[in-house]
């Protein structure tokens, strides 16, 4: 028995240079780079059976990216862009997990990614400057390098309504949607929520069920996505100028670019401001909450301009004015600092006979009962039930492990007023461990893939950095850090974004402190902060030369 035990033990202690959580658009590039480039032993954990991440979970009807194809994807191999024709302007998640395959088959990346294999722990050990991390295969694994590429929006909110295991119908959760779909013919179905997913999915349930019932506790401001099929001449000239494309999103605050952006809405008269709204709103998109007027996310007065104009929008495209002022936002509730939903056909679905609109912030729900649910006001029948509630966002999949970085500090206890990091990469007391699109750095504010390749460019860099010259581990100094927090939050407080209730705050998250997570200083910014540091050797970080570096070989020998 004991030579078992030792046998497993010994089995499970490999050894690699660097673990990768997850096979989303940042595992997936972090392993090409450390692996290809730097030629490191990279090993990656994912717990799903598929590469994808947010594509691979959310096939719920209707998920799509609300940036154009063009920009949500990765820049970094030029014949990647050539070889990749995208069919649609916003491309829909089958064809973006279509697009994340061939990307790992191209670059080869499924031999080293092990799936369904969670990764439950990950403690650092300070002697060795190494990771122990465990994985809910039972196996264990030391790496100088632990990267969780974990995901922003990956780990659900799932509110726990009273009664909610009673429900006896189907119960299905956006984010962990069945791989075979859903058929909803001739079904009566509730769905909870009325965020960006909802609104996707909403207009397509409602073409197929019986009849839908939507409860929404805040009404949002959505804008249309304008979705078309891919104009093939268009999507020539877009492979013709990759580079001056992404150098435009590079320039831009939010990595992708808006021409139609002004100064201020404040500076110009009632109709040309309207002409200028209604130029964004066709457009689609993002158009016009960070394409139109600079001020709108910053003084209250133009947002509410902003916010006025959709809701004549809404007010235009639903025929019961009754059901169109609970779509209504009220004012005061401020445009665009939740991120703003793209939608296709969300209004008119209220105008069916077969959808009804319940207000859950007037008759909140009291419980999940064994047919439906029973708000304050009314019970409700169906045979499923959607939750579209959103997600934990930033820490929800970090917390799920159990981190400890020196001395056993584990990163929940760490951050447990809020995140605690170093431009978003690192985190003191969390030595070699870095976060990508983490909180504090631009993130979901930004054109995520672009973020990722960011993030793992400087990451790979760093680590070859470490390589050359020696360094066992690089760690935040806690006073930089500090004054990393204080500039975040410095940067959130000038704009509106930190007074919605969102999940940009934690907000949506009973008991989870109200920290604003998202760095707003804008991306080609923030990529100069990074560069700076690490151009200047890593200011801001102490470089550790003095631990001894152990036995096993730190790069695999180029073929
Ligand atoms: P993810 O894609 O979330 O991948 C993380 C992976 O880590 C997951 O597969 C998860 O299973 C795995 N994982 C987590 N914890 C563990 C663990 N302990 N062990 C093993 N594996 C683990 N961003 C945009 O910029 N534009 C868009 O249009 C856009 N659309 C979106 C639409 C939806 C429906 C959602 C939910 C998000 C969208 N986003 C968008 C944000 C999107 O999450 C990012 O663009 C991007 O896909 C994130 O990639 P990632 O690799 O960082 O994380
Ligand atoms: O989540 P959300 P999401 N009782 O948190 C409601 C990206 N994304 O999955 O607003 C009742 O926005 C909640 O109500 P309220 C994008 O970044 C992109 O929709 O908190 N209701 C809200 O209506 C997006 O921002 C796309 O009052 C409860 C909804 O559930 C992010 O993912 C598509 C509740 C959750 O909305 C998250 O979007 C999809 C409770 N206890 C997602 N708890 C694109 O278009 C929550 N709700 C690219």
């Amino acid at each position: 028995m004991s030579e078992m035990i030792g046998a497993v033990a010994q089995e499970a202690m490999e050894e690699v240079d660097a673990v990768v959580v997850g096979a989303g658009f940042a595992g997936l590039y972090m392993l090409h780079l450390l692996r290809d480039k730097l030629k490191k032993r990279v090993a990656v954990f994912e717990t799903a059976d598929g590469v994808g991440g947010t594509w691979y979970w959310n096939r719920y009807p209707g998920a799509r990216c609300d940036i154009p194809s063009h920009h949500y994807s990765y820049s970094f191999s030029e014949e990647l862009q050539q070889e990749w024709t995208w069919s649609e302007k916003y491309a829909a998640q089958p064809e973006i997990l279509a697009y994340l395959n061939f990307v790992a088959n191209k670059f080869d990346l499924f031999r080293d990614i092990h799936f369904q294999t969670a990764i439950t722990s990950a403690i650092y050990d300070e002697a060795s400057a190494k990771w122990t991390i465990q994985t809910s295969a039972g196996k264990r694994i030391l790496a100088k390098f632990f990267i969780p590429a974990v995901g922003t929006l990956s780990h659900a909110n799932i509110p726990k309504f009273k009664g909610h295991d009673s429900f006896r119908g189907d119960v299905y959760f956006t984010g962990h949607w069945p791989k075979e779909g859903v058929n909803f013919k001739g079904k009566r179905v509730g769905i909870i929520g009325t965020g960006a997913t909802a609104m996707q999915a909403i207009p397509l349930i409602a073409e197929e069920a019986l009849h839908l019932t939507v409860f929404q506790r805040t009404p949002n401001y959505a804008a249309p996505l304008m979705n078309a099929p891919m104009d093939p001449v268009l999507d020539q000239q877009a492979k013709a100028m990759y580079p001056e494309l992404r150098r435009q999103a590079w320039d831009s605050f939010a990595g992708v670019p808006f021409e139609r952006l002004k100064p201020s809405a404040l500076e110009v008269t009632h109709n040309e401001r309207v002409a200028h709204y209604e130029a964004c709103w066709n457009d689609g998109g993002f158009s016009l909450w960070i394409g139109s007027y600079q001020d709108i996310l910053f003084d209250k007065r133009a947002n509410e301009t902003a916010a006025e104009f959709v809701r004549g929008k809404i007010r235009a495209r639903v025929k019961d004015p009754a059901i169109a002022d609970m779509l209504c936002p009220p004012v005061g509730q401020t445009y665009g600092t939740k991120r703003q939903p793209c939608e296709t056909n969300y209004y008119e679905t209220y105008n069916r006979d077969n959808v009804t609109l319940v207000d859950i912030k007037k008759a909140p729900i009291e419980e999940i009962t064994e047919t439906g649910i029973t708000t304050t006001d009314a019970s409700y029948e169906f045979d499923c039930l959607i939750y579209a509630t959103g997600f934990d966002a930033f820490t929800g999949a970090l917390f799920k492990m159990d981190i400890r970085g020196r001395n056993g500090q584990m990163l929940k206890e760490r951050w447990s007023a809020g995140p605690r990091t170093l431009v978003g990469l690192a985190a003191h007391g969390f030595p070699n461990m870095f976060t990508i699109t983490g909180p504090q750095s631009p993130s979901v504010l930004f054109n995520m893939p672009l973020g990722i390749e960011m993030h793992c460019e400087w990451i790979a860099e760093c680590i070859e950095h470490m390589s050359e010259n020696g360094v066992a581990s690089i760690e935040a100094n806690e006073r930089e850090e500090d004054d990393w927090i204080a500039h975040v939050k410095e940067v959130a407080d000038a704009s509106l974004l930190p007074e919605a209730t969102s999940w940009y705050l934690g907000a949506n998250i009973p008991g989870k402190p109200r920290v604003f997570m998202v760095y707003l200083g804008g991306g080609k910014h923030y990529k100069d902060v990074i560069s700076t540091i690490a151009h200047n050797g890593y200011t801001g970080f102490t470089l550790d030369r003095q631990q001894r570096l152990t036995d096993a070989p730190e790069s695999v020998p180029t073929a």
